[in-house]
């Protein structure tokens, strides 16, 4: 598969991974598009506002409880330990637009959380933040302060954590290779970042059952899934 690309792969120095929902789709969590995107009758975009948030925390909460749930029992699969295991070969950094903190499980040192993670909340005033250990005894839970608790991602309107965002940046602008794996390159501002990455001539390439924005971009299109076609790269690299 990637073949066309071997000397670029085996030079490279520093490789970036940007990856969204589809990397994790063969681990069993649901991507955010067609009917995978429907949660009961409500579409991701709706829920995932503050605005959804104050009109009704309960059901939020329930919608984020549920996908903690499936996301705590599913496994990483072959596409995030390949790029774990690739960290013993390169320089290796994931942006990942994914909430579900699989790249970590799989073993991956250097992930940036564009938007947030499901396995940590804050309080809406103070500055409490917590990772959580257990389910809740009852929704929606309650800060210290006494003001209600929220999952720590980031929802439609609401800025990128800074720090992650502009480290993003760095990393994407100085990377020699970025695979821009299961991501629909839907949402902004993490679309720009393989716009950042073509800037600086790097070799862009792409990791997708179907065709995104930037295909026309890219100097190399798989038309595979990650858990099908990232354990091939290893291969090559190592060789
Ligand atoms: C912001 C966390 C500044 C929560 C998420 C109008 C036009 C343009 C932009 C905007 C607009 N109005 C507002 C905006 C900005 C907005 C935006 O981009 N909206 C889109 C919908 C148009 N962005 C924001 O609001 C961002 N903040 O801009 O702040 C600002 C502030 C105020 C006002 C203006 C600007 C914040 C965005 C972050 C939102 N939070 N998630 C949660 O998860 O609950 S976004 C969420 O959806 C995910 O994190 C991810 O980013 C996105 C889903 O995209 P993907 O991950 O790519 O998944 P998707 O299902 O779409 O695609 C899956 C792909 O995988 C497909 O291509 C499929 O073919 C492929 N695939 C499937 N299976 C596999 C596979 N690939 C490989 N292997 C497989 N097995
Ligand atoms: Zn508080």
């Amino acid at each position: 598969m990637f073949e066309s690309l071997d000397d670029k792969l085996s030079q490279a120095e520093k490789i970036v991974f940007v990856t969204g929902a589809g990397i994790s789709q063969e681990s069993g969590i649901p991507t955010f598009r067609g009917k995978d995107g429907l949660w009961r009758k409500y579409d991701a975009m709706q829920l995932a506002t503050i605005d959804a948030f104050y009109e009704n925390p309960k059901l939020v909460w329930e919608w984020y409880e549920e996908r903690r749930k499936n996301i705590l029992a599913a496994k990483p699969n072959a596409g995030h330990t390949t790029i774990a295991n690739l960290e013993k070969y390169k320089q290796v950094r994931v942006l990942t637009q994914n909430i579900d903190g699989l790249h970590q499980r799989a073993g991956s040192n250097q992930v940036y959380e564009l938007h947030g993670s499901i396995v940590t909340i804050k309080c809406t005033v103070c500055d409490f933040k917590e990772k959580i250990e257990s389910r809740f005894s009852e929704l929606s839970p309650i800060c210290k302060c006494g003001h209600i608790l929220r999952p720590d991602v980031v929802w439609f309107g609401e800025q990128l954590p800074q720090d992650v965002w502009d480290k993003a940046i760095q990393e994407a602008s100085s990377c020699d290779v970025m695979f821009v794996v299961g991501t629909s390159l839907a949402v902004s501002p993490a679309n720009l970042l393989p716009v950042y990455a073509k800037q600086n001539g790097a070799t862009l390439i792409e990791v997708n059952p179907e065709e995104t924005p930037m295909s026309q971009s890219m100097n190399l299109s798989i038309r595979s899934t990650s858990a099908k076609a990232l354990p091939e790269l290893l291969s090559i690299i190592n060789k």
